[in-house]
């Protein structure tokens, strides 16, 4: 076995791939590309991902781009029937939920990200932030109501569901810590985030600064 993923580590769809992998012990090279680092440019790397984004994983002679999809395909291989559920109703409820945080959380939780870390305060558009935060309200609330019936996003025990929510929660919080946005409380969330960021899985990912 030989993983190579392809990323920087500032990146939240890198950070999934990365928490996976030490979550799962398993042995992964991590080579910075995208923003500064370049890399994605090329056509050698386009020839990888013709996105020219990351994070791009390679398993030997296998390429795969789309985080999700990368976390999806390490659960599959490496941890059939613990993070990737092997019973059919459990395993499309945590696909689901990775759906939804790509098309529904990510999109709302972007723009702000954007706005205060990666924006110099006199451009910022507070109006979008605005309708975002209101959204990401609204996207948490269901999650909270979630987690308050159930230990993890997809039944009993820690599932794939469940990693692409807690970098999108990582996230959120910084943006959260800057924008001053501290009602409603999110309890459940809370109970659910702490021991998951405090896991040995998070060292040199979710212990690292949002930026
Ligand atoms: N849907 C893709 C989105 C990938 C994506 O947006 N990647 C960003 C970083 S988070 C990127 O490549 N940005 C360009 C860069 O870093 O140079 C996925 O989940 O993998």
């Amino acid at each position: 076995m030989s993983l190579k993923l392809w990323g920087r580590i500032s990146s939240i769809n890198v950070r999934k791939v990365m928490w996976t992998a030490q979550y799962l012990n398993l042995p992964i090279e991590r080579v910075d590309a995208g923003a500064n680092f370049g890399i994605v440019d090329t056509q050698e790397f386009q020839r990888m991902n013709p996105n020219a984004m990351i994070p791009v994983l390679q398993d030997d002679d296998f390429t795969l781009w789309e985080s999700n999809v990368i976390v999806r395909y390490l659960c599959e291989k490496y941890s059939f029937g613990q993070l990737f559920p092997a019973q059919r109703e459990q395993r499309f409820d945590a696909e689901r939920w990775m759906d939804w945080q790509q098309s529904e959380l990510n999109r709302a939780s972007g723009s702000p990200f954007v706005q205060f870390f990666r924006t110099a305060p006199e451009q910022r558009n507070q109006a979008l932030i605005t309708e975002s935060t209101h959204k990401m309200q609204h996207w948490l609330g269901i999650v909270e109501a979630h987690l308050a019936q159930q230990p993890f996003m997809a039944g009993h025990t820690l599932t794939m569901a469940d990693i692409p929510i807690l970098c999108e929660v990582h996230r959120w919080w910084a943006v959260r810590a800057v924008s001053g946005d501290r009602e409603p409380a999110y309890p459940a969330i809370e109970r659910w985030y702490a021991p998951l960021l405090a896991h040995s899985a998070s060292k040199g990912v979710l212990d690292l600064p949002v930026r």
